[in-house]
């Protein structure tokens, strides 16, 4: 059972998204236009607590150095985050993400990062946890579809990874690419899709202190639903901006095409700011149902609530949509 408040989310529900989709497939018309959001949300009140294969044990001896956020909003239980999920490579249904997951291999795994760098390398990730000792960032992360969480990531700041490779002053972006591999992630083979899903940051925001590659939660090694094994957190930016399960880091001279601006040009933007005054083409974006909570929808914050951004986007917000 859904624990948190069953007010309606203004999107469609999955299940009505799906069989439009599937309806437009068989007529031929499938519209990259027509998607619905990077987080497709039913709101039917399914199990959240349902304990499956792939979760089962996991949170045991979850860890946090806080019980709360900067701001006093309680974290996010660790079920919560290891079951409720966004990652189309495993299932367009949230719940649906953890089971399809369960044998997806995470070892070896190594990320290559190159492009406009003068010192080009590949890490594995126990180089990457050798070279930068994880610590706890607690974050809220705020889907576009109007739920949000509260995080305790382990990870390292990207900003410290970037300095060693050395960028050349052509570099203004950096674009982050998931694993392509279809035989373990079968959303892949869905090829309405332009996989391997990608991100981008413009070098400033890559280089904010907030901004962190994210390798674990809640003192655990990050589940595979939640982008294991090494995903990006970039706080005050709609969730699809944090890419899960990297393996190329490339330094461009050019804003990368980005996966959801591909899929459905017109409603996502690259910069993705989380923004209450801007509303989605469909629906507010005013407030949200933070996951967990009893008792009614949370004002969205400018920024997700974090001011310290703000200097990098002057001028009108509607741009960093
Ligand atoms: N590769 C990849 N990364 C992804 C996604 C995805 O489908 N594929 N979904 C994004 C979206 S829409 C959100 S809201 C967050 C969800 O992260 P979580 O499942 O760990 O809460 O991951 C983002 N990263
Ligand atoms: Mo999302």
């Amino acid at each position: 059972m859904a624990h948190w408040n069953s007010e309606k989310l203004e999107v469609t529900p999955e299940k009505l998204y799906l069989s439009r989709r599937k309806f437009l497939a068989g007529a031929g018309i499938l519209l990259a236009g027509s998607f619905l959001a990077s987080c497709t949300k039913g709101t039917s009140g399914t199990g959240l607590s349902t304990t499956t294969t792939s979760t089962t044990g996991f949170c045991n001896g979850a860890t946090a150095s806080r019980s709360t956020d900067e701001l006093g909003n309680k974290l996010t239980s660790c079920t919560d985050i290891i079951s409720y999920n966004n990652f189309y490579e495993f299932s367009l249904s949230k719940t649906g993400v953890a089971s399809n997951a369960t044998k997806f291999q995470i070892s070896p795994w190594t990320v290559t990062i190159g492009g406009l760098v003068n010192k080009p390398a590949s890490y594995t990730m126990s180089d990457l946890t050798a070279m930068f000792p994880p610590e706890e960032r607690i974050y809220r992360m705020r889907c576009v579809e109007a739920w949000s969480m509260v995080i305790p990531w382990h990870g390292f700041q990207l900003s410290k990874l970037i300095e060693t490779v050395e960028p050349t002053s052509e570099a203004k972006f950096v674009k982050f690419t998931t694993v392509y591999n279809p035989a373990q992630m079968p959303g892949q083979n869905d090829t309405s899709f332009p996989w391997p899903y990608v991100e981008g940051l413009r070098m400033d925001e890559a280089m904010q202190e907030l901004t962190i590659l994210a390798t674990g939660i809640y003192g655990k090694p990050l589940p595979v639903q939640d982008g294991a094994p090494i995903r990006l957190v970039v706080p005050w930016k709609y969730g699809f901006k944090s890419i899960k399960s990297i393996v190329n880091i490339d330094f461009v001279a050019e804003m990368p095409k980005t996966f959801w601006p591909a899929v459905s040009p017109g409603e996502y933007g690259f910069y993705a700011t989380v923004n209450p005054n801007i509303p989605h083409p469909r629906w507010s974006q005013s407030s949200e149902i933070r996951i967990g909570q009893v008792g009614g929808r949370v004002p969205t914050l400018l920024f997700n609530g974090y001011d310290q951004v703000a200097s990098m986007y002057p001028g009108d917000m509607h741009q960093y949509y």
